[in-house]
């Protein structure tokens, strides 16, 4: 195997072009076989081997610097810079991220995760090579999904301004997780379509510049105008008219073609964008045909490409049963999707009701900002995010919903320690952000038919309604507590006295272990479900203070401005209280592997913390 000779940075270097064929033909085959065990984002890495051994042909690693959009498609770049072997490892607790890792390798230049920061990035190190006089290449790779994102364009604006030697790889599909969508999308089709009479644009500028005397200036004339001829002369127009060079479009399973390309990109001074043209999942039937499936995989059988386990009804399938029955009793409910339709379970509800899904593309800042114009005009937008990506949209969820206190409902998937995603995707900042907004209302279920309560109780208020909850199997205990759900009242589950257990979302499953195992100690503990986080029940608190010595909170989220603040914060106000101590994620950011691992790591399960509380209980007496 050709793949068997590389060892190291830049041995791809040492290959003829014959190997370098064979060898992108080894990595398919490898990641195949690897990624069947251990799962991972499978059909955009098919889609992008050719185009990093190009890559790695060209650069010079590290001195070169290369940052990889979202950073899912980085497998070959992590082959090809000697990680092959860890790859038994992929996303498992302490072995190789699934994304770019500065701390894994001096070869990643940036970490991302979170989509359209790659141009963005690479401007920075462009300018500050050039203001410190070195000498390297940047090169962000972004893909047609991640252009649809708005830093892309702002960073774009930025570098054609900045007229800084930089190259932008536009790495096209035509696919997000699921086709991709939008105008650029479009604009990008066409210059798809426009390039299969490629042969044929070579023919008409010649023969243009055959005509004695006027030929050449009838070439020029034509590149100077801006008619739909030189769009047929010259693809990429848009770019070349905000100030960068486009080069393309280029078939991304090409070496040869592309190193040619890339020297030349090189050579050319100012910004230039190379439009390389690729196949999602290229070279494994099942993730050509499937390659939104295929996206994010599970572990799979390669004989049928089906998914080795079957699991358990998810809170992302609760959440899209609620969403069909909204559709079908709920005229003005109308559901907006930031590229992940499939992932937070709208499919459904888009095929039943497809006029009433919208998918935005990559742009969480607009699809909130898009929402708050649905509300007031009427409609009721059901606004699915996960955690993570939420982030994005802080500032629209404060100043263009809360603000108007508009009747937005934001269903947070995700939420909470995702697993081998790691750092970037866990959703474990949702509870403070969305806490510290005026007007907000925020939930989180104990268990599937809570959330199921949850959303439409959601659906009726007048104001923004949140709602977080976990990636994966949904609980299906505690069936028999399903009182009915009102503003900022919490439920006790189990009635008992000095200590009580106050828990949130997926940390009451949790608490309900931990409580088990106190009363096995004899320990009488109280266990409530919150629910709330904002309106916190105050009464509730109070009612406990009063024959409780220690409040512990539990939650999955940082403990910073989180849900057990709050409570100690309402605790600190009172002359007289109980104790509290908070059970939350602390000031640091958790990495990648199981989720059982993660909650033993931070101490939040059921037995780190019974042993946390023990020591508590010795403090207090
Ligand atoms: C801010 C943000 N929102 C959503 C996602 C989820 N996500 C990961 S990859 C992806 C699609 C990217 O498409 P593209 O850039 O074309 O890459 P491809 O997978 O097609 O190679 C999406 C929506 C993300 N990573 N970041």
């Amino acid at each position: 195997m050709v793949l068997d000779k590389i060892k190291k940075p830049n041995d791809v270097k040492m290959l003829t072009s014959a190997e370098c064929e064979q060898l992108a033909g080894d990595i398919r085959q490898f990641l195949i076989e690897s990624l069947s065990e251990t799962g991972g984002h499978l059909a955009s890495n098919l889609g992008a081997v050719e185009l990093t051994i190009a890559l790695h042909r060209v650069l010079d690693f590290p001195e070169d610097k290369l940052i990889w959009d979202v950073g899912h498609q980085a497998y070959t770049h992590k082959i090809l810079t000697g990680r092959k072997d860890q790859f038994a490892t992929l996303r498992k607790t302490g072995g190789l991220s699934g994304f770019p890792k500065r701390s894994e390798s001096p070869c990643d230049a940036f970490d991302t995760g979170h989509s359209s920061t790659s141009i963005s990035a690479g401007l920075g190190m462009v300018q500050a090579r050039d203001l410190k006089g070195e000498d390297y290449s940047v090169i962000s790779v972004i893909g047609d999904g991640a252009l649809t994102g708005g830093m892309a364009y702002e960073a774009l604006n930025n570098a054609a301004e900045l007229k800084k030697n930089f190259i932008i790889i536009l790495n096209d599909n035509e696919m997000s997780i699921t086709k991709n969508v939008g105008g650029m999308s479009e604009y990008l089709g066409n210059i798809r379509t426009a390039s299969s009479y490629t042969d044929l644009k070579v023919g008409v500028t010649n023969a243009l510049k055959k005509i004695p005397k006027v030929g050449d200036s009838m070439v020029d004339a034509i590149h100077k105008t801006k008619s739909s001829i030189k769009q047929f002369l010259i693809p990429g127009m848009l770019f070349e008219n905000m100030g960068l060079t486009y080069l393309g479009p280029v078939d991304g399973h090409n070496i040869n073609q592309m190193v040619k390309v890339l020297k030349e990109a090189k050579r050319k001074p100012g910004p230039v964008l190379i439009h390389v043209l690729t196949e999602k999942g290229r070279g494994y039937v099942p993730a050509m045909r499937h390659p939104a499936r295929f996206h994010g995989a599970g572990p799979f059988e390669i004989d049928t490409g089906l998914p080795k386990s079957n699991g358990k009804a998810t809170y992302t399938d609760i959440f899209s049963t609620v969403m069909r029955k909204f559709g079908d009793r709920e005229p003005d409910v109308v559901a907006v999707s930031a590229a992940m339709v499939p992932g937070t379970g709208l499919k459904r509800f888009g095929n039943m009701f497809p006029e009433r899904l919208f998918d935005v593309g990559i742009a969480e800042e607009h699809a909130v900002t898009f929402a708050a114009g649905l509300a007031l005009g009427g409609m009721r937008p059901v606004v699915a995010v996960y955690s993570s990506f939420l982030q994005r949209a802080v500032d629209q969820i404060l100043h263009d919903v809360c603000m108007q206190n508009l009747p937005v409902v934001f269903a947070v998937d995700r939420a909470g320690l995702v697993g081998s995603d790691g750092e970037t995707h866990h959703g474990c900042f949702d509870l403070t952000y969305l806490s510290m907004m005026p007007n907000m209302t925020l939930m989180a279920p104990k268990n599937k038919w809570e959330l199921s309560d949850m959303m439409k109780f959601a659906i009726k208020q007048e104001g923004p309604v949140a709602i977080r909850y976990p990636r994966g199997e949904a609980y299906d205990g505690l069936e028999e507590y399903r009182a009915p759900i009102e503003m900022g009242k919490g439920e006790i589950i189990h009635q008992g006295k000095k200590i009580a257990l106050a828990a949130i979302g997926s940390m009451v499953k949790t608490a309900q272990e931990v409580c088990e195992k106190l009363k096995e100690s004899g320990c009488e503990v109280t266990l409530v479900n919150m629910r709330f986080v904002k309106p916190l029940d105050t009464k509730l608190l109070d009612e406990l203070s009063e024959n409780h010595d220690l409040v512990v909170t539990l939650e999955e989220n940082v403990k910073n401005g989180g849900f057990g603040e709050k409570i100690l914060e309402y605790y600190s106000e009172k002359t007289q209280g109980p104790k509290v101590r908070i059970v939350a994620i602390e000031d640091h950011f958790v990495s990648h592997g199981s989720v059982g691992d993660l909650m033993k790591q931070q101490q939040m399960d059921a037995d780190s913390i019974v042993s946390r509380i023990d020591r508590w209980k010795e403090e207090l007496e």
